[in-house]
C-alpha cells in the first residue's frame, strides 16, 4: 500500500521535532526582509514546521527525530514522602550517570512511546464498523512494524494486537482465517505493543460507535488515571487497587433506561513489565483493595491497566486461544515431535519471551503448526493466553499506559493528547 495523504502529528506539549533542513511559515503570506537590500530569509518567531506522517503510517519515527532523541512522555513529580526525589542532587546525578550508558537510556521506550502514539492516531480514524478483525489488526501491526522500523528482536511488534469485543475484556486477537467483522454496538478494546531492544510499551483504549458506552469508557479512563496518579516509588500495590475501585464503582451506565453499576473487573490486574517480559518482574496491580504489601520500587516499568464491566465484573477464560508467549524459565525438554522441535526454534528465534499470535507464526513463514505449538504448551515451554470474557451481554472497557518509575520523576511513556 502506497502511503497517500499526510497527516499532521499532534502537538504533545510543543514536543514536536523541526523537521531536518527546512522551517516554513504557515501563517500567511511570507514577510519581505526589512533591512534594504539584504536577502537573509526572515526567522520567524519559533513557527517550526510540524512533524508529519503519513496515512497509513509509514515514516520511521526515527526519520521525524533525527538525532536519536526521542520525546519524554509526561513526567509526574513524586508526591508526599516522595517529593524531594525531584531536586535531589543525588538523584539528578544518578539520571546523568545512567543517561550516558545506552542500556539504561530512557530513549528505547521513549521511542517506543512516539511509535504507540502515531500509529493509535490513524488507527482511531481507521477502526470503524465494517471492516474485519484481521484488516485492524494489519493496519496496526504493518504501521508499527514500518515506524519502529522492525528488525527481529532488536525492535517490533511488543505483542500480539489486542481487539477484545463487547463482553470479551482481553486477549482476542483474530487468527488466520477469521472473518469476523466489527459491528456498529461493539465496544472495542484496542490493546497493542511497541518494543525496541526488549522495552515494551504497553498501552489500550476503548473506543465504541454508539454513545451509551460512554459512561463506561469514562469511567475506566478515570481509573486508570487514578491509579496512575497514586503510582510511585515505594507504593503498595494491594492500596492502589483501593483508589482505582473508588473511582471505577463512582460511575453508573444507563443502558435501555436501565441503571447498571460500573465494576472493577476483580480478577484482572495491571503488571510490571521486565526486558523481552510483558509480565516480567512478577507484580501485579490490582484493581480492588488487597493486603499485597509489596511496593513499587526506582527503575521499574508497570502498565497501569484497569477494566470496568456492566456484567459480573470477573472474567473466566474462554474461546479458541491467539495469544502465546515461552515461558521465561522455559525448561529444556528434548522434544521427540519433529514439528514441536522445529516450531520452538522459529519461536526462540523470532520472539524468545515476547508474546506472538498464530497470524505472527504466519508472517514469519510457518504453517501446519498447530500441533507443535500444542505440544509446547503440553510440555510447559509455551504458555497460552485464551480470551478473557465476561458475562454474556455485558460490555467491558480498558484503558492502560506504560509508566518508568524515574529516580526523580514518574514518567507515563505511552501519554498522549487522546487519553
Ligand atoms: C499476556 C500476554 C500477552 C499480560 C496483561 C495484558 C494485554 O493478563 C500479570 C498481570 C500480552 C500481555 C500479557 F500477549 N497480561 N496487558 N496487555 N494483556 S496478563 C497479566 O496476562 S500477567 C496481568
Ligand atoms: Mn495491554
Ligand atoms: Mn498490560
Amino acid at each position: 500500500m502506497a502511503p497517500a495523504v499526510v497527516l499532521p502529528v499532534e502537538e504533545l506539549n510543543n514536543r514536536q521535532p523541526e523537521v531536518e533542513g527546512e522551517e516554513i511559515d504557515d501563517e500567511g503570506a511570507p514577510e519581505e526582509g526589512t533591512g534594504a537590500g539584504k536577502k537573509k530569509k526572515k526567522k520567524k518567531k519559533s513557527k517550526k514546521k510540524k512533524a508529519e506522517q503519513t496515512e497509513p503510517p509509514r515514516i520511521p519515527i526515527s526519520k521525524l527525530f533525527p538525532g536519536g532523541h526521542y520525546p519524554e512522555g509526561e513526567s509526574v513529580p513524586y508526591k508526599n514522602d516522595n517529593t524531594w526525589r525531584t531536586t535531589s542532587e543525588e538523584k539528578r546525578h544518578l539520571e546523568r550517570i545512567q543517561n550516558e550508558n545506552p542500556e539504561l537510556t530512557y530513549e528505547y521506550i521513549r521511542r517506543g512511546g512516539e511509535v504507540h502514539r502515531q500509529v493509535r492516531r490513524a488507527a482511531r480514524k481507521f477502526i470503524q464498523p465494517g471492516r474485519s478483525m484481521v484488516e485492524i489488526a494489519d493496519y496496526i501491526e504493518d504501521s508499527v512494524r514500518a515506524l519502529v522500523e522492525a528488525d527481529g528482536l532488536e525492535a517490533g511488534i511488543g505483542f500480539p494486537t489486542g481487539l477484545s469485543r463487547n463482553h470479551v475484556a482481553a486477549h482476542y486477537t483474530p487468527n488466520p482465517g477469521d472473518t469476523s467483522k466489527l459491528e456498529n454496538g461493539d465496544v472495542l478494546k484496542v490493546d497493542f505493543g511497541v518494543q525496541v531492544k526488549g522495552r515494551i510499551v504497553d498501552s489500550a483504549f476503548t473506543l465504541c460507535f454508539d454513545p451509551t458506552y460512554d459512561r463506561l469508557l469514562e469511567a475506566v479512563k478515570a481509573a486508570t488515571n487514578a491509579g496512575i496518579r497514586e503510582a510511585g516509588i515505594d507504593a503498595r500495590l494491594g492500596e492502589l487497587g483501593g483508589i482505582i475501585q473508588e473511582t471505577m464503582e463512582s460511575y453508573e451506565v444507563e443502558v435501555n433506561g436501565k441503571i447498571l453499576p460500573v465494576k472493577s473487573i476483580t480478577n484482572l490486574s495491571g503488571h510490571s513489565i521486565g526486558r523481552y517480559s510483558i509480565h516480567g518482574g512478577g507484580k501485579s496491580v490490582p484493581l480492588i483493595p488487597t493486603d499485597d504489601q509489596t511496593k513499587m520500587e526506582e527503575g521499574e516499568y508497570f502498565a497501569i491497566e484497569t477494566f470496568g464491566s456492566t456484567g459480573r465484573g470477573r472474567v473466566i477464560e474462554s474461546g479458541e486461544v491467539s495469544h502465546y508467549a515461552k515461558m521465561d524459565d522455559a525448561p529444556h525438554v528434548p522434544l521427540r515431535l519433529t514439528s514441536a522441535k522445529s516450531l520452538l526454534n522459529t519461536i526462540t528465534q523470532k520472539f524468545n519471551t515476547l508474546a506472538f499470535c498464530r497470524r505472527y507464526l504466519e508472517h514469519e513463514g510457518e504453517s501446519k503448526y498447530l500441533l507443535g505449538l500444542n505440544h509446547l504448551v503440553q510440555q510447559g515451554i509455551v504458555q497460552e493466553y485464551p480470551p478473557l470474557v465476561d458475562q454474556r451481554g455485558s460490555m467491558t472497557a480498558q484503558f492502560e499506559h506504560t509508566i518508568l518509575l524515574r529516580p526523580t520523576a514518574k514518567e507515563v511513556v505511552s501519554r498522549g493528547d487522546d487519553y
